[in-house]
């Protein structure tokens, strides 16, 4: 095998469900409040990375992480049992119990950014998990990412792991869903897009009106830092503040990069048109190969159509003939306008996408998650993915195994006010102990460290 570009898709958690807890993400805020199916939620996952599998791409797994997460109740002063600590705090308000059950650890495309070790100066793989700070219900995932991480990938010559950047909202990070890699083939360097919604530094931008920016330069450009990635390799742009408004609240919403390939909406930059040269530009000077643009406008598909379908939020694979596969959502299927646009791609020979694979994750889609956003790319040199640890990489036999735990250990309905049972957070338990067993991972939850052996503390990071 040679360098390879793998997905880590987040395996959907016990407590998915619709607490209509992110403002400025339009399927989250019309769901709020309806029954989810957790089980169907977690196989509809599983099929979408079979899929992959299936297609020859290199999937593993992001376990979830532990939900209601009780040490947030202990920090907010709610003390007792258990269950008088779910209680309390469901009856002083009830959202705080939700969003400490939520399960959007399960879009994965926010646990970190990731570089590869043929963009960095010291040539290695670089990881930050994000700190997710603009939701509350997001802002304690980054913790036990970082950890889970350093589980899976853990030799210090070969990954650097770097702590969140720092809690304020002048960093807000949201991780690679506004960071794409382009390159001729994953084993040579590549070029970089960072895209973020809010400046400090530029007095003059546009900012949305009524939906909140969740990624700053700043960040942006204090990851890129981190990575040792080449200054003169990256393209960092604004995203366009009505696409912001219209639902777009991160950039995998709206664009989809894939080695030279890039598909994005019309609206999605400030400035679209020179984004896209300054991406030319560099992938020619470095990557000696033309990029290829496909650009979808309004007239063909409204960002408002994009939102609801999220056909840029599929993802892109390069298959063993070294054509290409979409695989979108099922929500594109049925839209005319998208279906055209897809139909379109499809017979334009200049371009390898040469079919289109449609998905169901729905119970994802309606909390506002796609295919892409349930992954994260992390590209690996043979020596990387020799040194990862080898028990999170999807197998046929793993693949049955996990959907029989699913099958053992997930309800068939959630509404909100489930959250607060301490039968839940039981059921949660017992299935998680199981699954990081599985998955050979030791104890990366809390219960499991109070209960466990200790960790080996500290854990080395650089
Ligand atoms: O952060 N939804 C997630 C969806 C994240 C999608 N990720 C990417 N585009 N990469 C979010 O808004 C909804 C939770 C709720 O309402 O219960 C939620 O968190």
């Amino acid at each position: 095998m040679t360098t390879k570009e793998m997905n880590f898709d987040g395996l959907v958690g016990p407590t998915h469900n619709y607490s209509g807890l992110s403002y400025g993400n339009v399927a989250s805020m019309e769901h709020g409040q309806l029954a989810s199916n957790p089980k169907k939620a977690a196989l509809q996952g599983l099929a979408k990375m079979h899929t992959l599998m299936s297609l020859g791409i290199e999937q593993a797994i992001l376990p979830p992480q532990e939900r209601p997460f009780l040490p947030i109740l202990h920090s907010l002063g709610f003390t007792g049992s258990e269950t008088e600590i779910l209680e309390k705090a469901w009856k002083t308000d009830p959202k705080i119990v939700m969003a400490c059950s939520s399960a959007a650890c399960m879009w994965a495309a926010n646990a970190a950014t990731v570089s590869p070790s043929a963009d960095s100066n010291d040539e290695r793989v670089h990881i930050t998990p994000a700190n997710l700070i603009t939701k509350f219900h997001r802002s304690f995932e980054a913790s036990t990412t970082g950890l889970i991480l350093y589980r899976i990938f853990n030799h210090p010559a070969y990954f650097a792991h770097h702590y969140p950047l720092p809690y304020h909202p002048d960093y807000a990070d949201e991780g690679g869903a506004n960071h794409t890699r382009f390159c001729r083939t994953f084993d040579q360097p590549g070029i970089h897009l960072f895209v973020y919604g809010r400046s400090l530094d530029n007095q003059n931008q546009v900012l949305p009106k009524k939906f909140p920016a969740r990624q700053t330069d700043e960040a942006s450009k204090s990851i890129a830092r981190l990575h040792r990635l080449s200054p003169s390799r990256i393209v960092f742009a604004q995203q366009n503040p009505d696409a912001i408004d219209a639902g777009v609240f991160h950039n995998d919403v709206i664009s989809v990069g894939h080695q030279n390939v890039f598909l994005f909406h019309e609206r999605a930059f400030v400035n679209t048109k020179d984004v896209i040269h300054q991406l030319q530009n560099l992938m020619e000077a470095h990557c000696q190969i033309p990029m290829i643009p496909l650009e979808v406008k309004e007239s063909e598909v409204t960002l408002e159509e994009a939102v609801k379908t999220y056909l840029f939020n599929s993802q892109i694979a390069t298959l063993a003939d070294q054509t290409m596969a979409l695989i979108a959502p099922q929500e594109c299927k049925n839209s005319s306008s998208v279906s055209a646009v897809l139909q379109k791609l499809i017979e334009n020979k200049n371009q390898p996408i040469r079919q289109v694979i449609y998905q169901d994750i729905r119970e994802s889609m309606q909390n506002g998650g796609g295919p892409a956003c349930l992954r994260l790319r992390v590209v690996l040199k043979k020596r990387e993915y020799d040194a990862m640890n080898p028990h999170v990489r999807l197998t046929e036999e793993l693949y049955q195994k996990l959907v029989q735990w699913v099958e053992k250990h997930y309800r068939d309905q959630l509404l909100p006010k489930d959250l607060a049972d301490p039968q839940l957070l039981k059921e949660g338990r017992q299935a998680l102990d199981e699954l990081s067993n599985l998955l050979q991972l030791g104890p990366i939850y809390s219960f499991q460290r109070m209960t466990g052996p200790a960790p080996p503390l500290p854990e080395k990071r650089s």
